[in-house]
């Protein structure tokens, strides 16, 4: 970290060992869980969905993050109306925040609630505007994915880099499907159709923490996705960044915590990446 960004160590506890700490113990916990959650609703549509281990998972991050950092705010999906404008405005409301905890209690409920185990807990910090650290946790691999500005991104203690494919037609790209279905679901099909034939597979997984994770690791080429909120996008933003990929908006506009139309790769295929989407009229 430069001399210009803020002292990490706040009571003696760093930044991000609170983050991870908060990871491991929800993960655990959501785990332990999985299976026997009694309340399932819907959120936003039919395909928004939420448990009250989401909420309970929420509020124990929530409160350890408050015992060791009362003075810093505090995002997280449970916390914010449904819909994408409700979490543009939250997101907008906290702008001005010095510190800011940006969290996904399980990001991929749907995975969570099917016993698909590919889900995770993500968990950023912003430092005016800006991630300093991302966490995402796999419990089901129990993968801790850390990244923590200018210091690089690790895997269970391991330095992680993006892949080195740099055509698409070695890439192995992911991509989601939007809960809105009237503009992006239309707009998402026609970038599968475009690039299903031009790269060596596509994949769907259903957590865009995780994907951006696996972009880290070089496990995936490259990642897009239409309409996600800051929770989504945020750890996962800096495990990329860190990793030495790069990050944008679907029209190229370098990643800010606010992007919702997400692409993320290794770099040496984003721009290829971004033309397909554009040519397909599926960068929106
Ligand atoms: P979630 O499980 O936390 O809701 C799957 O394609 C990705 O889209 C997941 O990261 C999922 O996060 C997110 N997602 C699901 N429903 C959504 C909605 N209504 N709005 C925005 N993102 C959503
Ligand atoms: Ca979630």
């Amino acid at each position: 970290m430069s001399d210009n960004q803020p002292e990490n160590i706040i009571g003696g506890k760093s930044f991000t060992a609170v983050a991870v700490n908060c990871a491991s113990k929800a993960g655990e916990w959501i785990k332990s869980k999985m299976g026997s959650f009694t309340q399932l609703d819907t959120k936003y549509s039919m395909h928004d969905l939420v448990t009250e281990v989401d909420k309970g998972s929420e509020r124990m991050i929530r409160n350890l993050i408050g015992t060791h950092f009362p003075h810093h705010s505090f995002l997280g999906e449970e916390g914010v109306e449904p819909g994408p404008e409700a979490s543009a405005k939250a997101l907008m409301d906290m702008s001005d925040s010095e510190y800011l905890w940006i969290v996904d209690p399980i990001d991929g409920t749907t995975n969570y609630v099917h016993g698909f185990p590919f889900f995770s807990v993500s968990i950023a910090l912003a430092y005016r505007g800006q991630v300093i650290v991302g966490v995402v946790y796999d419990p089901s691999r129990d993968e801790m994915f850390v990244a923590e500005r200018g210091k690089g991104a690790y895997v269970r203690g391991r330095k992680i880099q993006v892949s080195e494919e740099n055509t698409l037609s070695q890439s192995l790209i992911a991509t989601g499907f939007p809960a809105d279905h009237h503009i992006a679901l239309p707009a998402n099909m026609k970038g599968i159709q475009a690039l299903a034939p031009k790269v060596r597979n596509l994949r769907i997984a259903g957590s865009a923490a995780l994907h951006l994770a696996y972009v880290a690791a070089g496990r995936l080429s490259g990642f897009w996705e239409y309409n996600l909120s800051s929770w989504d996008i945020a750890a996962g933003s800096l495990l990329v960044e860190e990793a030495g990929g790069r990050l944008s908006d679907l029209n190229g506009e370098t990643y800010h915590i606010g992007i919702r139309n997400v692409s993320a790769s290794n770099g040496l295929i984003h721009e290829e990446l971004l033309e397909e989407l554009e040519l397909a009229k599926a960068s929106q």
